[in-house]
């Protein structure tokens, strides 16, 4: 079944072709654009068999988004990027056993993610020896002693960090956290570090709980949906059918955000005759383009207008009955937001005030209302305190804990929100700790862990020996890149659990193992029979997610084996834990989870019911509030408007249509217009002009921090895009170079990959191309 590497070449970034951003999402193109690569790589037979059993009943749950599935799964709900992902991922092209001793790290490291991820499946553990230059493949068994020694050889447990994307299933997150506690630390940085973390706090501080407070059925039932700092179209594609229901259901859409992405505007469903011929559905029915970072003067104002007209009116606007039994703060926000200062609003967001009395009546007209974000939100400096600002907007109204209504961050990988629930945290509260200690006779660690910045900034000061990754690609995802890697190269050992070669397996340390896995898509037998694995989605779904084409390589174990073979060897008996019965019997894990992690009691037999179970949430069930007095929390935010010096531009870092993260699939962003390239920054005419640029110019995009070091991505196109006034966008990862390791969110150490303030300079003339292409072979453009 296997097939020969395919050639695949590097992208020239001087093809780069720029066409005008479509005004609608999805439709004919998507079909075409998305079958065409599974047809291609994998053959009909298996690409019909994956995509026909995708988010199905006795399928496989979809690895790319957390968006989930209506009701029970009874209907196909087609998903181009969803295609893609599991085309990337069950792919029979493997790397071949030569790949190894034909190419160096060095070469490796020169490559692009495109180029890496293209090289096929990872097929058996591979081991670069200190003071070698190539991996090369290695047993199993050998593999896993080498790690158990090196973390047997620490001085402390804390010298290791133990990271984790959100792919891993809820078992093998599980078995994970419990052999890093047993290993004696709490140093799990997760790449929610980097995501929804300002999420997490923002809503634990204010309504007890971090997870979105509505159910599907809220999504298409609700009278307004406000989505804010959020790209559907492109990253959770599968919201489109939602938002058509709503509108079909008389619902209204507002959408902010700096882009006018197109699928915030309007919706061509594929499936549906209307969709392929017909204009499609209108989405939303007010955009505010705004100003990056200003979301938070943005919600203040709008609930300053909520308390004006309660002010005027008394008794009629606001939700008494609710704000009088289950919340507390009223008056003191009142006090603060009769304060704010309409000149500042309108600074900080750039929208007229006739925009903001727009959004406002709407929000008094909906008698259920939905605020949906994700990371245009949480990567932002004030990212937490707009959080609290989304809450204090819903609770004036009573839109939390009521049908059709609620507060909905939209999770990012599919599984992150599960690995937090099974314990992968950095600080886990002492509650979990107890259960887990309980469980497993023993005494788990109590001091708080390193997340994902502290991790970097331990390595970076020599006292972090030891990483090992539980999937992601930690160096690509993490910001200030630079840095990061000179950091990452200071390790003794770097262990990646890995599909597919990325980025982070080129910066190795002293020692370096590459571990491969099993996908989500693949059949997962162990010695008591097929095995299946659970996730939970970003509403709180837990379900089932069953392998279903053969594995691409027989030498491939599973994540759970993987790690109980890790656990083992480390820990030899000093848990109370049946690693080999874990391995073999998946239905362990779960009965172990049902005992430890509140709300998966019975776990193994809910798991089995139709469809799968929903976890509880107080706010959402019963409007009961786990903050410490029991209240749901208005709460006061100091307004601090992002500062942007005359000349500078604010730089988002987002994803392209082709992507998964630090995953490229292709080079074209199709809905933005770009082809065969990534390397531009997407500025506004006005600004081009009043900087004295060119549409098309070639520029270096300068970062500019307080600590005054010079971070700068090289010869990028500027590209005349309708983004806010004052505002810019580039591609993550690579504009990663220019996010600072210290400029994190105030509240949640997130770094701030939305608010780069950055200068634009023209490139100077060099030889023609040269640098350009040395900026597309190495991934990560050459900094200064
Ligand atoms: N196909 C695909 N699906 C994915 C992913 C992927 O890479 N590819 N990634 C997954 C993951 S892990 C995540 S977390 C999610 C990410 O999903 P998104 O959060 O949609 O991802 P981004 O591309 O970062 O887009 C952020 C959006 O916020 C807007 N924005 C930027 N700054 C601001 C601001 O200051 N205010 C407002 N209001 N808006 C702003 C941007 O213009 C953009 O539309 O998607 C998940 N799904
Ligand atoms: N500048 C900037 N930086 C960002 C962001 C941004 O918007 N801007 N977004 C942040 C966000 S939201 C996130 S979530 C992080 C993402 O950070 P990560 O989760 O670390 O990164 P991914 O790119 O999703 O990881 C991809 C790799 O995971 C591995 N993989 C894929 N499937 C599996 C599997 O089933 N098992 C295992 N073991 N491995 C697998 C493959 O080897 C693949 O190369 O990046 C963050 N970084
Ligand atoms: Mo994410």
């Amino acid at each position: 079944m296997t097939r020969q590497n395919p050639r695949v070449r590097e992208v020239d970034e001087n093809d780069l072709e720029v066409h005008p951003p479509k005004e609608w999402a999805a439709g004919l193109p998507a079909v075409y654009y998305s079958m065409e690569p599974a047809l291609d790589h994998m053959g009909p037979v298996r690409a019909g068999r994956i995509l026909l059993s995708m988010n199905q009943k006795g399928g496989f749950d979809c690895m790319s988004c957390a968006w989930p599935d209506p009701g029970h799964r009874s209907t196909f709900e087609y998903c181009e990027n969803g295609a893609k992902a599991v085309t990337w991922e069950a792919t029979p092209v493997t790397i071949a056993p030569e790949f190894w001793s034909e190419h160096s790290i060095c070469e490796l490291r020169e490559r692009s993610e495109y180029w890496l991820g293209m090289q096929g499946r990872l097929t058996e553990p591979v081991y670069k020896a200190p003071g070698e230059e190539h991996y090369r493949p290695i047993g199993w068994d050998e593999a896993i002693s080498l790690v158990a020694d090196k973390l047997k050889s620490l001085d402390s447990p804390d010298q290791a960090a133990f990271y984790t994307s959100g792919r891993a299933s809820n078992e093998a997150a599980f078995l994970y956290q419990l052999f890093v506690r047993g290993f004696g630390t709490n140093n799990l940085p997760d790449c929610s570090n980097m995501c929804h973390e300002s999420s997490g706090w923002g809503m634990g501080q204010t309504i007890g709980v971090g997870k979105a407070t509505v159910s599907y059925d809220d999504y298409v039932s609700t009278d307004l949906m406000i989505i804010i700092g959020q790209n559907p179209g492109t990253n959770h594609p599968r919201m489109l059918t939602a938002l058509e229901r709503l509108k079909e259901n008389g619902g209204r859409i507002v959408a902010v955000n700096p882009l006018p992405e197109a699928g915030l505007r309007r919706f061509k469903n594929p499936q549906k005759a209307k969709g392929v011929v017909g204009r499609g559905t209108q989405l939303a029915d007010q955009f505010l383009q705004i100003r990056s970072g200003g979301d938070m003067a943005l919600l203040q104002a709008v609930s300053k207008r909520v308390l004006e007209a309660e002010a005027a009116a008394p008794g009629t606007v606001l939700d008494h009955e609710f704000l009088a039994e289950h919340c507390e703060g009223l008056e003191e926000l009142t006090a603060h937001l009769a304060e704010l200062d309409e000149q500042t609003v309108l600074e900080a967001t750039g929208l007229t005030s006739a925009e903001i009395d727009e959004l406002a009546q709407r929000y008094l007209q909906a008698e259920k209302v939905i605020i949906t974000w994700a990371m245009g939100v949480t990567q932002q400096k004030n990212g937490v305190a707009t959080i609290k600002e989304i809450i204090n907007l819903l609770l004036l109204r009573g839109n939390i804990g009521k049908p059709g209504a609620g507060a909905s961050p939209i999770r990012g990988h599919s599984n992150v929100q599960g690995d937090r629930t099974m314990g992968i945290w950095e600080q886990m509260p002492p509650a979990f700790l107890d259960a887990l200690g309980q469980e497993f006779s023993f005494a788990p660690p109590r001091d708080h862990g390193v997340d994902a910045v502290d991790a970097v900034r331990r390595m970076r000061d020599g006292r972090m020996k030891f990483f090992l990754a539980l999937g992601g690609n930690f160096v690509a995802a993490m910001s200030d890149t630079v840095a990061t890697e000179a950091a990452m190269d200071k390790l003794d050992m770097n262990v990646q659990i890995s599909t597919k070669l990325n980025r982070s397996h080129t910066v190795t340390g002293a020692e370096a193992l590459i571990l491969p896995t099993l996908g989500r898509t693949e059949v997962d037998i162990q010695a008591t029979g097929p095995q299946f694995v659970s996730v939970e989605d970003t509403v709180s779904a837990v379900h089932p997610s069953w392998g279903k084409v053969e594995p691409v390589a027989p030498n491939l174990l599973s994540e759970v084996a993987i790690v109980s073979r890790l656990a083992r060897a480390t820990l030899g008996e000093r848990l109370d834990a049946d690693w080999e019965g874990f391995e073999a019997d998946y239905d362990r894990i779960r009965d172990h989870i049902a005992n430890v992690v509140v709300g998966c009691e019975n776990y193994n037999e809910r798991i089995r019911q139709e469809g799968g179970f929903v976890m509880a949430n107080g706010p959402r069930d019963s409007r009961t509030f786990n903050t410490p007095t029991g209240k749901a929390q208005l709460t006061v935010n100091a307004l601090y408007p992002l500062e942007c010096p005359p000349g500078r531009l604010i730089l988002q870092t987002m994803r392209s249509h082709d992507q998964f993260n630090t995953t490229i699939y292709g080079y074209n962003d199709r809905y933005r217009g770009i082809k065969k390239g990534r390397h531009v920054v997407f500025v506004n005419p006005e600004d081009i002009a009043e900087l004295g640029l060119e549409d098309g110019q070639l520029v270096d995009v300068h970062g500019e921090y307080v600590d005054g070091k010079d971070r700068v991505l090289r010869r990028f196109r500027i590209v005349s895009y309708p983004t806010a006034r004052g505002c810019a966008a580039a591609y993550y990862p690579e504009a990663n170079v220019l996010v600072p390791l210290d400029d994190t969110v105030t509240g949640s150490n997130t770094p701030v990959s939305k608010g780069v303030i950055v200068r634009l300079e023209p490139t100077a003339e060099g030889p023609s191309g040269g640098s350009s292409q040395e900026n597309a072979v190495a991934g990560v453009p050459a900094t200064a």
